[in-house]
């Protein structure tokens, strides 16, 4: 699906003059406000939404899409918290159906890994007492000693709120003896929603949305960086996201640590919200777009294909998504108890270039950093010789 480009918009004598004005706004590369950006929540179509968005996309980064190589490793899948859009949650009480490796077992999944050229481990799952400060610093080292090259993205302000408090640490002491176990950098999980209003019904008992901030604020203190995400689609109103969104662009600017936004749709399987339907498509696109547009401090906006599906990830190519995640070759459990119809192990390489390039974009592997590795076409990068395993890079058709 091709959007109209943002001179057809603005040529658009039909358009309401408000929406006039946001367009030519974005083409000026002005930042909207929040008033506008709810705006374009409440009136904005498909494809308006998606010109604009598409228009920051290609000023930003033409047609490169990027995706990086990485594995999911989920210590367990129990966890504590009572989140009601979380399948994790319904095992507590039933928690011998659940997994909780140990130290050993995170380790033997990591060295299954020792001959497959990705360059990330993301290590996600849910909060349990044995999972302490000690636990992680320990796990985080043994890695980096194992194998020096992997990026490290692990754990959200969820879980290091619950550590440092227990640990008896400050979020910033914390963090640091974080940094110096060899954590590279966090993921964007545990944002849900910031707003009490819903935070309180949907996630109630962990840390707040302020904390969630804050913990990323120090990290990026640190030098250091990290995503934020956003879970959309069930009972929050437009006004939470936009708010949620607000928070985001101020402390990126203030701090400039983010590097990308990803937008996770709620889906509704086996959890306590199975009441809540899902949202469509057309609302996944917009979502995008409007986080594009709004966002013009964020470098990136992601596309996670494994809950949204393949074919909406190539749309949203088109709606604002410059990233797309991943390579991940056991589609992670949380989102295949959560309902999601990609159940098939893993996208190849080849595979997610084809799906790529059949939209008409040029893909491009990244590490989590975005360094390139390769293009696929050929290019050799410098940044390729920090890598194990790229040197002879396929040229793929
Ligand atoms: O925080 C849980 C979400 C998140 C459901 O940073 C659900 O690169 C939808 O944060 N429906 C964890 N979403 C995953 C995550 C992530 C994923 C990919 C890349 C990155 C990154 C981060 O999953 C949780 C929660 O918001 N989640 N249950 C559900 N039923
Ligand atoms: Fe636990 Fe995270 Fe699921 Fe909440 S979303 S129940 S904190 S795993």
């Amino acid at each position: 699906m091709a959007t109209p480009s943002i001179d057809t918009i603005l040529l658009d004598k039909t358009l309401a003059p408000e929406l006039q004005q946001i367009a030519q706004k974005v083409q000026q590369g002005e930042r909207i406000s929040e008033a506008e950006g709810l705006l374009l929540f409440e009136k904005g179509e498909l494809a308006y939404v998606g010109a604009l968005a598409n228009y920051i996309r290609e000023q930003k980064h033409g047609n490169r899409t990027y995706f990086n190589r990485n594995f999911h490793l989920e210590p367990t899948n129990v966890c504590l918290y009572t989140c009601t859009f979380c399948s994790y949650s319904r095992l507590i009480k039933k928690r011998g159906e659940g997994w909780e490796y140990t130290m050993e077992d995170m380790l033997d999944i990591i060295k299954k890994y020792d001959d497959e050229p990705v360059t990330e481990v993301h290590i996600v799952g849910g909060v349990l007492p044995q999972y302490d400060l000690k636990f992680y610093t320990e796990l985080f080292q043994n890695i980096r000693a194992h194998r020096p090259d992997l990026h490290i993205k692990a754990l959200t302000p969820v879980e290091y709120h619950y550590i440092f408090k227990k640990g008896k640490v400050s979020y910033e002491e914390g963090m640091r003896l974080m940094k110096e176990a060899g954590l590279n950098s966090m993921p964007g999980g545990g944002a849900e929603i910031f707003h009490p209003e819903i935070r309180d019904q949907i996630a109630g008992g962990k840390c707040s949305g302020e904390e969630w901030l804050r913990i990323h604020e120090i990290w990026h203190e640190l030098g250091m960086r990290s995503n934020a995400t956003m879970l959309y689609g069930h009972i929050e109103e437009f006004k939470h996201r936009i708010h949620h969104m607000e928070e985001l662009r101020k402390l990126q600017d203030k701090t400039g640590g983010f590097q990308t936004f990803i937008p996770l749709k709620f889906r509704n399987k086996h959890n306590q919200m199975s009441h809540v339907p899902e949202s469509t498509t057309v609302e996944d696109l917009r979502n995008y777009a409007i986080s594009r547009i709004y966002l013009d401090n964020f470098e990136h906006i992601k596309a996670y294909w494994p809950m949204i599906g393949r074919t909406t990830a190539q749309l949203s190519l088109t709606f604002g998504v410059d990233d797309i995640d991943g390579t991940i070759d056991d589609t992670t459990k949380i989102y295949t108890m959560a309902g999601s119809e990609e159940q098939t192990p893993a996208l190849s390489t080849e595979q997610l270039v084809k799906l790529i390039r059949s939209v008409g974009r040029q893909a491009i592997e990244r590490d989590t950093l975005y360094n390139v590795v390769t293009d696929f076409e050929g290019h050799v990068f410098e940044d390729d010789k920090k890598f194990r395993g790229y040197t002879a890079l396929p040229v793929l058709n």
